[in-house]
């Protein structure tokens, strides 16, 4: 039986094809600089956006037609672990993500939620036995049901955090069985709404504590997974403790985490914290701390997680060139955490919504690697920053001056010239390399 009968395997067909079901850039055996293309990119789908998603919101209900809508239950959690392994294998992506809820439904209790997961998890284990499809990630949602109201691990009821923690043991347990490469943690609700009712300083450290535990328990179990935290700003609480990666370093040093985590960033939560995509990627690179993206972007002119699937070349192009300049993803990959629109409602929506996102991110790969041949942007820095190469500048990065030095030096200037950063040079030779790129194609 097919779930998606109309649909048939999404090859790839080049720029010039007028087949929407058809991949125009993303070539997954295509070699640039030494990889495949499907090695580089390392395509994950989420499982919530494409297959538990009914794409409601807060003023109207669902309008998603799926055809496995009419299932309830474990009979729907099953009808969904089938369409999405006939999805992974039409599309042809190497991972997919999940959350514990997404693949099954939550019991009368924590054993009945436990018991649902364990016949979910066996049926993807017996699918994976046949897929090239691995886990890329797996999380516990600890923040949809009402008992989250205040939190997970930052709750201030300690029933709350115990009952948190026990989620995410199962989820750990749940990664090993299934060979998950990564294991997210992004917040949910682990903020606060009012300072006037919260103790900051307990929750952080409950946080910390949490974090240590999870570490603890996946080394005792031997799942060896790159744990990952998922900053972001705001939304579902006012005051996220994993703001950017910025803060989330400092908190991950703060409690000596930093060496067992690194960073899953998306694009979208990059944004909603008054940044670019590319400075949470850069931000994260330089300290070593990149571990996986979440792939989507948002709606500029709304201030919220819109989950949009990524289309906007600059954007994929600025995030591969950091993705490259990281050497790779490691055991990362590029998740579509997107949804399509409320009013692309229709199953092949899902097809036509990943093939964007995956055409996008292969042309900002090919766009960035060859921005990276010709050391564009490497020159532009090293011109830039000259005046650290010698004289004083070097004397500064080498650690040998000191105030009174650089106090005679400063004296001894005439008056100080200052270059021009020609950022708009910068970008015409970007947008050159945008559609020079498939030039002859
Ligand atoms: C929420 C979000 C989550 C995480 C996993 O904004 O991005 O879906 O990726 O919990
Ligand atoms: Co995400």
């Amino acid at each position: 039986m097919s779930y998606f009968p109309t649909v048939n395997q999404i090859a790839y067909e080049g720029p010039k094809s007028a087949n929407p079901f058809a991949f125009k850039f993303y070539n997954p055996e295509e070699t640039i600089h030494g990889k495949t293309l499907e090695e580089t990119l390392r395509f994950s789908i989420a499982y919530w956006h494409t297959f538990t998603e009914d794409l409601s919101d807060p003023f109207g209900v669902g309008t998603a037609l799926r055809p496995w809508g009419h299932y309830k239950g474990m009979d729907l959690a099953k009808a969904r672990v089938e369409a999405a392994f006939e999805f992974f294998e039409k599309l042809n992506v190497p991972y997919f993500c999940f959350h514990d809820v997404d693949i099954a439904p939550e019991g009368k209790n924590l054993n009945e939620t436990y018991d649902n997961l364990d016949v979910i998890v066996a049926m993807m284990k017996d699918y994976m036995k046949d897929s090239k499809t691995k886990l890329l990630w797996n999380t516990a949602n600890n923040f949809t049901n009402p008992r989250f109201v205040s939190g997970a691990a930052s709750s201030n009821n300690a029933d709350v955090f115990a009952y948190s923690a026990a989620k995410v043991k199962k989820g750990l347990e749940i990664g090993k069985e299934l060979g998950g490469e990564n294991y997210v943690f992004w917040g949910g609700r682990e903020g606060y709404e009012s300072l006037l009712n919260t103790d900051l300083k307990l929750e952080m450290d409950n946080l910390g504590r949490f974090f240590r535990m999870a570490v603890d328990y996946a080394k005792e179990i031997g799942f060896d997974a790159q744990f990952l935290i998922e900053p972001k700003p705001k939304e579902p609480t006012t005051h996220q403790y994993d703001f950017d990666v910025a803060t989330g370093y400092a908190f991950l040093q703060n409690y000596g985490l930093q060496d067992q985590f690194k960073f899953n960033i998306e694009a979208n939560h990059a944004t909603l914290a008054g940044h670019t995509f590319e400075h949470e990627l850069r931000y994260a690179r330089i300290h070593n701390m990149l571990g996986s993206v979440d792939a989507n972007q948002g709606d500029p002119l709304l201030g919220w997680d819109t989950d949009e699937f990524p289309t906007d070349l600059y954007s994929t192009t600025l995030a591969m060139y950091e993705i490259l300049k990281n050497g790779g993803l490691g055991r990362g990959g590029l998740n579509f955490d997107a949804k399509v629109r409320r009013g692309s409602f229709e199953s092949d929506d899902l097809f036509l919504a990943h093939i964007a996102g995956m055409d996008s991110f292969a042309i900002g790969l090919r766009v960035a690697q060859n921005m990276i041949n010709d050391g564009v942007l490497d020159e532009v820095v090293k011109e830039r920053y000259q005046s650290y190469s010698a004289g004083i500048g070097l004397e500064i990065v080498e650690g040998k001056t000191d105030f009174r030095k650089l106090e005679e030096h400063a004296l001894s200037l005439g008056e100080i010239k200052n270059r021009s950063g020609r950022v708009e040079r910068i970008k015409a030779t970007i947008n050159q390399y945008l559609l020079n790129a498939y030039a002859g194609n």
